[in-house]
């Protein structure tokens, strides 16, 4: 099947996700009717959106810095009132995480068009990076034959080639950049966080297990859990970024104590229950307020119901520096879930809402000025004089009793409103229950009946893979992809590094295109959807940037005479990142030996599926900076004799993976519910929909390999023996959104250009942005080549030995080594 074939079924059936902006809080004018109105789209497919982008190229339209059209920049401090944002390009409004530039390898001719006389070849920069490359074109009959690259020019990042003539048309060409690169994302360059201090990758990134207090609350453990704001390194090539997350306070241990990204992990047994005092330090007043985008029409995310003091009328907002802690998955009082209306502020912030209007206090912990009072399970009644179970301002009390079976869970913000955004700014962390069954399973023990045969499970409770999206902006691109950005800015600039999130609500529709799309949108806009919204307070205002008098300098004849009235300041109804992150770390590597090993996998993206699967990188493809084994190898996806019955032969870009690189299965035996009853063996399978109209589940995802939604997590064995010296890759085809695919959030290596729809440009290999390629496993030679031990020393003699003991010998990478005790 061709791929616009199943795209268009895959979007019909996927359109649900996307929910129509229609209404928000905010006075304006009644809506205008569309003069020309079209046909209201319902879906918007990816050839819709090309027919678009197509006509908008034909009516002049150049994508970001290329168009030389005045951004929206709004960097200047003290700037009055805004401009609107370009909804309809030149920007995609939609940013990419730091890419590589360099100079033009290539140019390819697409099309050779008609009547050319004298045709001059020009390439520019959609980021607005590159310079000096210079092309000449063959001519024959009028017709454009060939294209020889003259001078390579720098700097490219997404380079767009223009053909222009007195006479001629028709003509298409394309540039890659190549050579030498510099910048951008490199791919599996820093390995992967591990647990605690001694699991610190290259750049000290760890995931630190808090230490319980065993003793203030006996038969319970007891941690105090503080919210900052922090910065942290997440790669190599990245610049710190700026973070909010946990760190735990109660603990002498300065390993454990510092802010690190998703932690710290708590590790609790089923039974014995788990006590917080969670406190949330952020920052107060205007530095509390979250460093991206809040959309403060958002329900709970703005207006409060109080008015302002001295302010009749005018409504206080809530603050932005307000959390509280959810424990995903688990069983809990409600008290102590954590709800929407749950959350604190911190202590000393000026507001009228301090705390959320269902904060309750687990009532058998009590606090004197804050400080907590020992010995009082079950104890309801002040124990001692002035002793109250507030446990003072900005901080509340969590009661977890535990009583589920092994799992991992997390914890994560949940505060009205901006719960998303707290948790992408980092405000999660592991949370891991064990029971008597997984212990047994542990140390291959049968003290509870359940593992006669004395199984034992690798890594003890295994090792964490939390997967997640993030986009860094680019400082140097960010105003030719997101003129609108203007968070976390320093001395007015934007900061590389800093977490992007968007924040133009731009619409996939545009009713005066004849096919009904907006190349640039990506979200449903409620008037020009169908059946559209009728109620609507707010519709669409005329567009300030609709010119159709060529005569005149501002000429846009792709821009519509309306344009949807949004908010300053609009959330996307989902953002679908460019940069995995494993552990905190983006594109990791991880050294393994030959053996199986447990992974505890968790999607912790917002919106993000995974479809995980494991292939030996390909050796052949060599990225610009030398680099190997960074890629999967790619074949068509079409029926071959050999292939798996479900390999996929719809005839996608880029083809699937290809079967003869497969890597070990995945051994999966539990998921966020606990164990399995029986060990599930899921080989890599790339993502299928189903095709057959005549079936209730048509377009939905048909066949798949270790597939995790939000939240959902995988306890899996991988056995690496069958892959020793090999170098695999954690690979990932999900569509985003679910099961639906917008071409523009998958990014690969040699993905098309889709700068003039509002994607990215084509991804390097070796380099992001690249939701495929998640992480690099390098398993390790079968005999390591490390030195034989020579000689063994007594450090404890120990007592009562009466004949000869045996002494083993393990650890340390080798094997083999024998010693005889006197
Ligand atoms: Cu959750």
């Amino acid at each position: 099947m061709k791929r616009r074939k199943f795209l268009q079924y895959s979007l019909a059936a996927g359109i649900g996700l996307l929910v129509p902006r229609s209404v928000f809080a905010q006075t304006g004018t009644p809506p205008l009717r569309p003069p020309q109105f079209n046909p209201l789209k319902r879906k918007v497919t990816s050839a819709d959106r090309q027919a678009a982008a197509q006509r908008a190229r034909t009516l002049g339209l150049k994508p970001g810095a290329a168009a030389k059209v005045a951004q929206t920049a709004m960097y200047a401090p003290g700037m009055g009132e805004m401009p609107p944002p370009h909804y309809f390009g030149p920007f995609a409004n939609y940013a990419n995480s730091p890419m590589p530039s360099g100079p033009i390898s290539f140019v390819y001719l697409d099309y050779g068009g008609h009547g050319y006389t004298a045709p001059v070849v020009t390439i520019e920069d959609v980021y607005g990076t590159g310079s000096g490359a210079e092309v000449r074109a063959s001519l024959v009959g009028g017709v454009i034959t060939g294209l020889t690259l003259v001078k390579r020019g720098s700097g490219y990042t997404a380079p767009l080639v223009s053909i222009t003539d007195a006479t001629g048309t028709g003509a298409e060409a394309r540039a890659i950049i190549g050579k030498v690169l510099t910048g951008g994302i490199r791919k599996f360059v820093d390995s992967l966080p591990g647990l605690n201090f001694g699991g610190r990758n290259n750049l000290n990134q760890y995931i630190p297990v808090a230490i319980a207090d065993t003793i203030t609350f006996p038969n319970c453990d007891y941690y105090e859990i503080e919210l900052g704001e922090y910065t942290q390194q997440l790669h190599s090539d990245l610049p710190p970024t700026k973070l909010r997350g946990y760190r735990q306070t109660n603990t002498s241990d300065a390993t454990v104590s510092g802010f690190h990204y998703l932690g710290p992990l708590i590790v609790a047994k089923k039974n014995v229950p788990v006590r917080i005092k969670f406190t949330n330090q952020l920052p107060t007043g205007p530095d509390g307020n979250l460093f991206i985008p809040v959309d403060k029409t958002v329900m709970g995310a703005g207006m409060g119901p109080l008015d302002m003091e001295g302010m009749p009328g005018m409504k206080e907002d809530y603050t932005q520096n307000r959390a509280t802690v959810h424990l995903h998955g688990a069983l809990v009082p409600w008290i102590s879930d954590g709800t929407p209306h749950q959350w604190t502020t911190p202590a000393g912030e000026e507001t009228q809402y301090p705390k959320g209007v269902s904060v309750s206090y687990v009532p058998d912990m009590w606090f004197v000025n804050g400080e907590v009072v020992a010995d009082t399970v079950g104890v309801t009644t002040p124990p001692v004089d002035g002793a109250t179970n507030n446990p003072g301002d900005g901080s509340l009390t969590f009661y977890y009793n535990n009583q589920q079976s092994a799992r991992l869970m997390f914890y994560h913000d949940h505060a009205y409103g901006i719960t998303r955004l707290n948790v992408y700014a980092g405000e999660a962390a592991g949370y891991l229950l064990t029971d008597d069954f997984e212990q047994d399973l542990i140390n291959g023990a049968n003290l509870t009946g359940v593992d006669p045969a004395l199984v034992k499970l690798p890594d003890g409770s295994g090792i964490p893979l939390i997967l997640q999206d993030k986009t860094f902006v680019d400082a140097n691109t960010i105003a030719a992809q997101d003129p609108y950005w203007r968070w976390n800015l320093e001395a007015g600039q934007p900061v590389t590094g800093s977490l992007w999130v968007p924040s133009v609500y731009v619409p996939a529709q545009n009713p005066y295109d004849p096919t009904g799309a907006n190349p640039f949108g990506r979200w449903m806009y409620g008037p020009w959807f169908w059946p559209p919204t009728s109620t609507i307070e707010h519709g669409p205002v005329p567009n300030e940037y609709y010119q159709p008098d060529p005569n005149l300098p501002n000429y846009a004849p792709w821009e519509p005479p309306m344009r949807p009235q949004m908010p300053d300041t609009s959330m996307g109804m989902e953002a679908f990142n460019d940069t995995p992150l494993v552990n905190g770390a983006a594109y990791p590597y991880m050294e393994v030996e030959p053996r199986s090993y447990r992974f505890r996998i968790l999607n912790a993206a917002n919106d993000r599926f995974f479809n995980l699967q494991l292939y030996v990188a390909d050796p052949s493809v060599t990225t610009a900076d030398g680099r190997t084994h960074t890629e999967v190898k790619m074949v068509p996806a079409m029926e071959t004799p050999g292939f798996p019955p479900t390999w996929s032969t719809d005839g996608r870009d880029g083809g699937v993976p290809d079967p003869a690189a497969a890597g070990p299965a995945w051994i999966q035996i539990g998921t966020e519910g606990g164990f399995l009853p029986a060990p599930v063996v899921i080989p890599p399978q790339p993502i299928n929909w189903n095709g057959n109209p005549t079936t209730f589940n048509f377009g939905n995802v048909s066949d798949h390999s270790l597939l995790l939604g939000c939240a959902e997590r995988a306890d899996v064995i991988v056995d690496f023996s069958q892959f020793a010296g090999k170098t695999l890759i954690l690979y990932n085809d999900a569509p985003s959104a679910f099961p639906a695919l917008d071409p523009r959030y998958d990014y690969h290596t040699g993905n098309p250009d889709q700068t003039d729809s509002g994607g990215t440009p084509t991804t390097q290999p070796g380099y992001g942005p690249n939701t495929r390629t998640i992480m690099q496993f390098r398993v390790g030679p079968v005999n390591p080549t490390g030195e034989g031990l020579s000689s063994i020393s007594v450090t404890n003699g120990g007592s009562g030995y009466t004949g000869a003991p045996q002494v083993s010998i393990s650890g340390g990478g080798g094997s083999g080594a024998t010693a005889a005790a006197t």
